[in-house]
């Protein structure tokens, strides 16, 4: 997708942390994190957010689940971690391409929301 920032990421046009990568898969370093590791996971493909899961693409959101404790193991989040993803207006949702962030390093509040 043009002008899709999280795109431009994947496809290195736009520097970033990289933390892993597979034929499907990216994960960077959150530019504004908000616990000690504050890592982003994204398919390399445009999907909007949760909302746009689908038959159709939920095979590479199943990857991204496998993917991410390996990050996690890779990070050291021995102690556990917290996986979002913000979808739409009400849940603030800034970057309009699919992310799961994995959040942990230090304890976090019991409040979601
Ligand atoms: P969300 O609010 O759930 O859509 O999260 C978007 C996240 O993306 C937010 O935590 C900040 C991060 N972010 C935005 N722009 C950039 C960028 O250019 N580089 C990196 N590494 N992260 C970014």
């Amino acid at each position: 997708m043009t002008d899709c920032l999280f795109c431009a990421i994947a496809e290195g046009k736009i520097p970033s942390k990289k933390v892993y990568e597979d034929d499907l898969v990216y994960a960077f370093r959150d530019i504004n994190p908000q616990a000690k590791t504050h890592v982003l996971v994204i398919p390399k493909t445009h999907i909007g957010s949760c909302a746009e899961i689908n038959e159709e693409n939920s095979a590479i959101v199943a990857r991204i689940f496998e993917v991410i404790p390996k990050i996690a193991e890779a990070e050291g989040l021995k102690n556990g971690f917290r996986v979002i993803s913000n979808s739409g207006p009400d849940a603030c949702q800034s970057v309009h391409h699919l992310h799961f962030h994995i959040l942990g390093g230090e304890q976090m509040s019991d409040k979601m929301a």
